[in-house]
């Protein structure tokens, strides 16, 4: 079935192995995804880790047009990161690629696999800034109010320097 396109937004994180190398790596092969247009990237950061241990993240947001399905996009996204050589441990586990389907256009989806929103965006400064980068109108200056204590930092490289 033929499905008008939908912006969706994805966040990337790493904190295992080169993260910056693997966020570069990550939206080179969104790009490759049948079904799939980056649109743009966010500047890269670095964070530490919110709930959670190990070495400090590596964190984008990607605006992607897409013509998949979200159960599809989320599948594509789970693919990506086993071909990064992603292991499923404990939850919160250390990385070497993360991606998160954040909003899928305008829907709410609550199903056993997937939230949309995703639930936890809205408390992580590593999500709130560089999506404000791309999409200021989904984060409001009282949301990065609430973040401000979070250990964060936005990298040289541009979002030029990311795809
Ligand atoms: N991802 C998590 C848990 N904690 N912390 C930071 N700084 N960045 C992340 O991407 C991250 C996290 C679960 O996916
Ligand atoms: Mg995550
Ligand atoms: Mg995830």
């Amino acid at each position: 079935m033929r499905r008008d396109p939908v912006t969706a937004f994805v966040a990337l994180g790493a904190n295992l192995g080169d993260p910056e190398q693997a966020l570069r790596h990550a939206l080179a092969a969104l790009v490759q995804t049948a079904g799939v247009q980056l649109l743009q990237a966010s500047s890269q950061y670095r964070s530490a880790p919110i709930d959670a241990s190990g070495p400090h993240y590596h964190n984008a947001v990607a605006a992607v047009s897409t013509t998949l399905s979200a159960p599809e996009l989320l599948t594509a996204l789970q693919t990506l990161e086993q071909q990064a050589g992603r292991q499923r441990a404990q939850r919160n586990a250390p990385r070497t690629l993360d991606l998160d389907l954040l909003l899928f256009g305008s829907a709410r989806i609550e199903s056993p696999w997937l939230t949309v929103p995703h639930p936890r965006m809205w408390s992580r400064a590593f999500v709130l800034l560089p999506l404000a980068e791309l999409a200021p109108e989904w984060v409001s200056e009282q949301q990065l109010q609430a973040v401000r204590q979070q250990v964060i930092e936005r990298l040289a490289n541009g979002p030029d320097a990311l795809v």
